[in-house]
Parts: C-alpha cells; structure tokens; sequence
C-alpha cells in the first residue's frame, strides 16, 4: 500500500530520516527454545495450541500404572467403547450413561478435553437398530440417539465424531452398505450432522474414518468430496478425523497433504486413533510432524496407552510398553512434537510434489466481511493492508487503519468467518506498538525464537515482536530492519515510495521484500540465525512498468511442492488494482510468470464471481491463507484463500480516506 501518496515526498523523507535513529536490535536475543521443551506429551503439544490424547477403556481406570500414565501424559482422551451405541442405548429409548461417564467426569476433573466416539456408526449397533427396514421409524431412533447422547454430554464433548467409517474400502470412493445407507440413502450423514448441530451447537462435529490417510485412495477423495460438499452447501461439518492404524511403515508420504487439503477446505483435522505396528521411532515422528506442519491439524489421539491396552496388542504398536515404560517411540514422538510449527526442518521426507499451481485461477468473493470500527479517538475511513494466521482455533488478523489523519495498525481475532464483522478491534496506536505512521503489517511465528512478528512499514521496514499472538498489548516497541534506506532502492525509487515489506525464510535464509511504486520488487537476505539482523545486498529480485508491478507483494511456498508464489498488485488499465502472479524454485531464484497478465490475472474483478453482490471492483493488498503460521508462509496447493481489500466502484477522493473493506477470495477451479 502506498499512505503516502497524498502525503508527499517530503514527510516520506523525515519519515526515513527520523527512522534512521532507531537502531537495529536483536528482538529476542534470550529466546532460548529448548528451554521450553516440556517433558511430557500433552505439556508439549499444548505448546502449538494442540492437544495429545488417548483412547481410555473405563474397565482399566482401576489400574494405577494405566491412570498414573494416563494423567500424566495426556491432556484429550476418548472413550474407547463406552458412548458406542451398544453400550449406550442397548434397547431402544433406554440409555446407559454409566461408563461413558465415569470416562467423562475423570477427564472434567483434571482438565482433559473428551472426544466422543461415535454417535452413529454400523459396528457396535445394537441389533434392533439394524434389523430396522422403515425409513421413518430408522430417521426417528437415528436422531433421537444423536439427540439424547450429545445433550447428556452437553459442554463436556471438545469434538464429537457423528459419523463413523461411512465409506467403503477399495476403489468406488462410495458410501459402504449399513443400514443406515441402505434404508436411509446416503443423506443419512448430511442428517445426522444437521441433529447434530442442533443438539449441541458448540460441540466440533467430526467425520471419522480409517483408509482415508492417502491422498489418492479412492475412499479418501470419497470422504474429501463430501466434505468438500457439505462445506459448499452449508451442511454444518467442523472436523475430519483421519484414524491412523498405520502398518510398520508408518504414514503414506502424501499423509501431510492429505491432512492439509483437507483442512483447506476449512475444518479441523485431527488424528484421531494412532497406532503403528511394532511403534517405529520414524513412523511416529513423521505422523506428529505431519500434523505440526498443518495448522488446522488440531491435535492426536493414540488408540490406548500400554501395548497390552491395544487391540492389536499382538503388534506392540503404542507408546508404552506392557509394564508402562517408554517405549523409543514415545521418545521421537515428544521430539517431534516439539518441532516446527510449519517448517520442514528436521529431516522429514518431503511428501511428493503434489497438484502444482494451475497456470490460470478462478475465484469467488465473499460480501465485504470486516469493516472499520471508527471510535471516540478513531476516525477511520478504511480497514485495509489485511495479514492473517490462524492459530490456536482463531483467525488472527492485523490490518491497517486508514483516514485522511493516516495510518496505524489495528489486531482482531475470531473463530469463523463468520463471525469476522463482530470481532472487536484492537487499535495498535494503544501499544508500544506506539501511535504515528505504521503501515501494511505481515504477522507470522519464528519458530527458532519462539516469538510472533509483526513486520510493517514506518517510512523504514519495522517489526514489534510478542510472545502471545493473542495479547495485543504484548507487542514491542518499533525497531528497524535497515539503518537507512539501501542504495539501491534509493537510485531506483523515483517518485515511489518505499513500501509493504514482506519476510519469509526457508530452512537458511531469510528474505525481506519491500516495493516502490515505480516498478521495482526489491530482496535482502540475512540467515535464519542472524534475524532480524544482517539483511544486506539488497538486490532488484523482479521488475516492469511502474504501473504492472506497482506493490503489496507477497510471496509464498508453496506445501508439498519445491514451487514459491510471488503475487505482485498491479493498476489495471481500467484503473482498478488486481494481482499477478509468477513461482520460482528458490527464494532468491528468478521468477517465471504463471498468471501474470492482465487478460489471465491471478485474481483482477475479471476472474471474481460476487455470489453476495459485486460490492468491489478492486483486488487490492492482502494476503493467502496459509497452511501453518510460521516464518516459512507455506500455503496450500489447493482451494487457495485470499483475504483482500476492496471498496465501493464509486468511492473517490482523498486516497487516505477511501472507505476499504475486507473481504475473502476462496479459489473456485481448484482440481484437487
Ligand atoms: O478399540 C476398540 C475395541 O476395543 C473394540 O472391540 C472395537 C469394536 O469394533 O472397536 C475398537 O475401536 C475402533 C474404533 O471405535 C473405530 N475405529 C477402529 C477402532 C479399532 O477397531
């Protein structure tokens, strides 16, 4: 973005000036990260927002060696058979809560979340529920139970799996025979998530399967089209459970994509029933990493405790062995989750490069979701400059303020869009953050120095860190990338200005981009153990006309493939702001065009379908949403998301005051 423009050149130059004084600092020289290993399971998985848990069988809760693992170990767990429906509504209209809830009030009281397992599902079916042949009568007792069961648990169930194993092995991706297929028809599911939704609103509601782990299996693009359905019709689905009974190799190498293609079709995922024959210290830590490496992958279950607690006790495939010591696996399996957050770098194999980029993109927009929220000591016309992560459950979001006055930063969080144009907003001028020009924030998680940045223009390139992405009032003081500005944009910049800086590393190197509104995309490169240090040599990575390559860069990796994105705004010959795009194998590699013109843009209103009504003409700065929250700003490959700004087609005037919104992209010709 460019704040400056009506501003003119004169206060950019104090600007820089004055910028000059801040010195370079080290942000987080006493971040120490193996400090902060935890030393037991759920401690550490806690550490990424997630959880780890087990299966729990209540015939074991007498056995101190079992609850004394079980309470130490684990922060989730679910009942292994206990709110099955045989166990539960063995005959009709009567319901046994007994053991389900001896499971659930032991996990309440020492604070471990519940999963419930499994509301309906064709094994453990009581036979007067499967001999039943009338539709009416099978729809009633169908959602009576789901009914019944999830308000008994009501507030105590985190997730509960409504439908289990509803798709049949082998090649037809098709729903497999039950009874409630067969009577039913394969609505059944849509059904039972509906009652599900209704009877209780705050719990997740999962799908559930086994086989569904490997990306091209039939069974997986089974389940991955219904869910992909149920999300495009507004049939309410908030996870997908991924079982896991994994051989003695462990998980399929497109395991991680399978996990975040489905998470990019906007649920949780979860690893809902780990286990591994004979418990391979590799095959655990590739599991774990490959949920670390998904944002949306939430947390994993392990299918019992002790070897001897397993069902497939013959193969030895848990953490634990039968006297309850640690077995190795345990080991690699804390090691990993303690890994990175998004990054591959602990000698993990790649998955196959997976769906590449298509070379053209079609998109449809949401109505503007997110809208400024002027205040007694906030006048501001414009919500804009978006940057997004989602963390912890949330969307957190940081975007710029803008009115005729100029520029600050603003923080706001929610768990669904949804509920994006309720948040509050949290004015950063408040926090150290401090009030005066700050501009086009970019947010994501170092995970060498366990801290969140904030990287935004000042008139220099600045960031504030803060170990708490949710605290808005934990962000530091500004302090500056660059003593001043490099040599190179100033005999390139012209009548531009230096704006919307952009950091992203790989597994060495960190690179900052930055734009000048005449043409020119600029690089530095520092190492990842010298950030935020050290950018020097700072070169022309990318360069056009002023106006085909004008600002508000992004750029991206993009996951399971060795392709980064580089997404440029440009002006239109109709005037208006639209992207274009081009990847590259390297960060500092040459970039080729992939949809980079103005006939074939990556997103420009030509490309847009307004389902909600066309309220923009403008695809203006924003950025994807990314498959994890790290410094490495890995992207999916598929059903890309753009929060993006945009505004009335007959707004005008002052550019600082023009009325931007947010609103969100979601990719419309994905083939994967
Ligand atoms: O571990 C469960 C075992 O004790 C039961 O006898 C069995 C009955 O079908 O179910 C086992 O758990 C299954 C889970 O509920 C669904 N996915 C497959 C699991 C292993 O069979």
């Amino acid at each position: 973005m460019n704040p400056l423009k009506r501003l003119g050149r004169r206060r950019a130059s104090v600007l820089a000036l004055l910028a000059v004084t801040t010195l370079v600092t080290p942000a987080a020289a006493t971040a120490a990260p193996d400090a902060v290993r935890a030393s037991t399971l759920g401690a550490q998985a806690a550490q990424s927002g997630r959880y780890f848990g087990t299966a729990v069988a209540a015939g074991r809760l007498g056995d101190g060696t079992y609850t004394g693992i079980l309470d130490r170990e684990f922060n989730s767990v679910t009942p292994e058979n206990e709110m099955k429906w045989d166990t539960i509504e063995r005959s009709r209209g009567s319901f046994n809560f007994g053991p389900g809830d001896q499971i659930a009030n032991r996990a309440a009281a020492r604070g471990q979340r519940l999963r419930g397992h499994t509301l309906v599902w064709h094994q453990q079916l009581p036979s007067w529920v499967s001999s039943i042949r009338d539709a009416n009568t099978l729809r009633g007792v169908m959602n009576n139970h789901i009914t019944q069961v999830m308000n008994h648990y009501k507030g105590k169930v985190y997730a509960w799996d409504v439908v289990n194993e509803a798709f049949a092995d082998g090649g037809s991706g098709q729903m497999r025979s039950s009874v409630f297929r067969d009577v039913l028809g394969t609505g059944f599911i849509e059904e039972a998530f509906r009652s599900a939704r209704s009877a209780d609103p705050s719990a997740k509601l999962c799908y559930n399967d086994y086989n569904i782990e490997n990306w091209s299996d039939a069974k997986t693009q089974g389940v991955y089209r219904m869910v992909r359905d149920f999300k495009a019709r507004g049939v309410p689905i908030d996870c997908v459970g991924l079982q896991s009974h994994f051989g003695a190799g462990g998980p399929p190498s497109s395991f991680q994509t399978t996990l975040s293609n489905f998470a990019a079709l906007g649920v949780d995922v979860q690893i809902t029933e780990l286990d591994i024959a004979q418990a391979p210290t590799a095959a655990y830590a590739n599991t774990v990493r490959a949920c670390m490496n998904v944002a949306r992958c939430t947390g994993i279950t392990v299918w019992g405790i002790r070897d001897s607690d397993s069902w497939r006790s013959g193969e030895n495939p848990l953490l634990f062995d039968r006297n309850g010591n640690k077995k190795p696996a345990y080991q690699s399996t804390l090691t990993a989750l303690g890994g990175s957050a998004a990054a591959q770098r602990t000698g993990a194999p790649s998955p196959r490069s997976t769906a590449a980029l298509p070379s053209s993109f079609r998109w449809s927009s949401s109505g503007a979701l997110i809208a400024p929220k002027p205040d007694a000591t906030h006048n501001i016309a414009g919500i804009k400059d978006p940057s997004v992560v989602y963390y912890n459950g949330k969307y957190h979001v940081f975007a710029s303020t803008a009115s005729s006055a100029g520029y600050n930063l603003v923080y706001l969080s929610f768990s669904d869009w949804s509920q994006a144009g309720s948040a509050t907003h949290h004015y950063l001028d408040r926090t150290a953050i401090g009030a005066g020009y700050r501009a086009a924030p970019q947010v994501f998680y170092n995970t060498q120095q366990r801290l969140w940045y904030l990287v935004y223009q000042t008139g220099n390139a600045s960031y504030s860190t803060n170990p708490d992405i949710g605290n808005p009032n934990g962000w530091s003081a500004p302090r500056n990338f660059y003593s001043s500005m490099p040599d190179i944009i100033k005999q390139n910049i012209g009548n531009g200005y230096w704006v919307d800086m952009w950091v992203i590393c790989d597994s060495a190197n960190c690179y900052l981009f930055s734009s000048d509104d005449n043409g020119h995309l600029y690089r530095s490169q520092t190492t990842v153990g010298q950030f935020p240090n050290g950018f020097t040599n700072t070169v022309i990575a990318a360069q056009d006309s002023k106006f085909a390559m004008f600002e508000a860069s992004n750029v991206y990796k993009v996951q399971g493939s060795n392709q980064y994105l580089l997404l440029v705004e440009a002006i239109g010959s109709d005037g208006r702001r639209y992207f274009r795009s081009w990847t590259a194998s390297s960060l500092a590699g040459s970039w080729s065009p992939l949809a980079a013109s103005e006939s074939n843009p990556f997103a420009k209103s030509s490309n847009v379908t307004f389902p909600a009504g066309t309220w923009t003409r403008d695809i203006s700065h924003g950025e994807m949403i990314r498959a994890g929250y790290d410094q490495t700003l890995t992207i999916p490959a598929c059903r890309l998301q753009y929060l993006y700004q945009g505004k009335d087609p007959n707004a005008g005037g002052d550019y600082n005051n023009l009325p931007w919104r947010l609103g969100l992209l979601t990719q419309s010709n994905s083939t994967c």
